[in-house]
């Protein structure tokens, strides 16, 4: 029996007010309208900025369903659906690539300009949400809402990838993977022989020591205060792993000693101003390249001496590691079936949508690297 055309009802994790847990509820989600796909959702991951919304800090419009790393199956798509088509496995793109704004016509800039982060009004764009609970309209995500097993987002919100990809790997190349990978081989355009160091060995962190070490950095240091993050750095490819709480020193003043004058490439990706300051600091004077991947608290600033920059260093950053998501997240999947990288050490957990607030505690807790839940 087929359900194009038609609301379906099904499960999904709700987030009704900030710092409480989600409720798992049914919700109805009405059909595709023109130019949007509705996608069953076969495999999300837990992501630390879905935390940022719940703890206040990424501010989205309530009540919401979160997500935004994810893979699936599209169900039915709306009139005027040219690129994906029912049965297509797909990613939602929280930062889309519309291919029409100024930004996508820009040869390298990312920010989609039709992306609902940046100034969230939590609905597609023709203006209004397809999720109904309890009665009441339910809030969308980054246009995309990925913790319930059906979704609707815009056509430019979705990509088709290879029909044989793992849905439940590949779905963290809808966000931590790529914009950690991205922020090495894209953003930083790590060299061959260069030195990098990565301050945060999360699963964004794991994910720029994959690229750093793919572009052929022949040290790579790791930097964390949970000295448990450092087997799985080094496995992924750091050549050694510091604490700053093993050092009575600044971490910059250890790491310049230890690479004679600075690195080549240094990253922030935990989302500190102290650690963003150490990692500019850290860099070499003459040419070192420093990328913030990290999310900032928000409403606070830098303050960062301009002799610094003047002799030299360049200080940068990206979302989604500089990717334009519509052309590069299928070549990346492609990238993961040809065994280029792997995403398995990511993934610390598997789970269901039920389990999601324990889920959740565990990513507070550092206990987990990704937890994929699958539907
Ligand atoms: N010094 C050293 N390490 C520290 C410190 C410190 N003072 N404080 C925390 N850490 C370590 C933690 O022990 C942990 O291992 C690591 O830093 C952070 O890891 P996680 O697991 O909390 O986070 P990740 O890897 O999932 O990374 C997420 C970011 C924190 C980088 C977050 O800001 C982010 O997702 N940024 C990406 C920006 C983006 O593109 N967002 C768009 C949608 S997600
Ligand atoms: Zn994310």
């Amino acid at each position: 029996m087929t359900t194009a055309g038609k609301v379906i009802k099904c499960k999904a994790a709700v987030l009704w007010e900030l710092n409480k847990p989600f409720s798992i509820e049914e919700v109805e989600v009405a059909p595709p309208k023109a130019n949007e796909v509705r996608i069953k959702i076969l495999a999300t991951g837990i992501c630390r900025s879905d935390d940022h919304v719940i703890n206040g800090s990424l501010v989205q419009p309530l009540p919401i369903i979160l997500g935004h790393e994810a893979a699936g199956i599209v169900e039915s798509i709306g009139e005027g659906v040219t690129s994906v088509k029912p049965g297509d496995k797909v990613i939602p793109l929280f930062n889309p690539q519309c291919k029409k704004c100024k930004t996508c016509k820009h040869p390298t800039g990312n920010i989609c300009m039709e992306n609902d982060m940046t100034a969230a009004t939590g609905t597609l764009k023709e203006g209004t949400t397809r999720f109904t609970c309890q009665g009441k309209s339910i809030h969308h995500f980054g246009g995309t809402s990925t913790f319930s097993e059906y979704t609707v987002v815009d056509e430019f919100a979705a990509v088709k990838i290879d029909s044989s990809a793992p849905l439940e790997k590949v779905c963290l190349i809808g966000c931590g993977f790529s914009t950690g990978y991205g922020s090495a081989v894209k953003v930083a355009k790590v060299t061959p022989g260069s030195t990098c160091v990565v301050f945060g060995l999360g699963g964004v962190g794991l994910s720029v020591i994959i690229g750093c070490k793919s572009a052929g950095a022949s040290r790579i240091i790791g930097v964390d205060i949970n000295k448990d993050k450092f087997a799985k750095a080094k496995e992924l490819g750091a050549t050694e792993c510091i604490n700053p709480l093993d050092y009575k020193k600044p971490i910059q003043d250890v790491l310049v000693e230890m690479t004679e004058n600075g690195v080549d490439f240094s990253f922030e990706v935990i989302g500190r101003l102290d650690t963003m300051t150490a990692a500019f600091a850290c860099c070499n004077n003459a040419y070192g390249v420093c990328v913030i991947v990290g999310v900032p608290p928000n409403g606070q600033n830098l303050s960062i001496n301009p002799m610094l920059i003047l002799t030299g260093r360049t200080l940068k950053g990206a979302i989604f590691g500089g990717f334009k998501s519509n052309n590069d997240v299928p070549k990346l999947v492609s990238d993961v079936l040809a065994k280029k990288f792997k995403l398995d050490p990511l993934i610390t957990h598997v789970s269901s949508l039920d389990k999601i607030n324990e889920g959740f505690d565990m990513l507070r807790a550092g206990k987990s690297i990704r937890t994929v839940m699958t539907m």
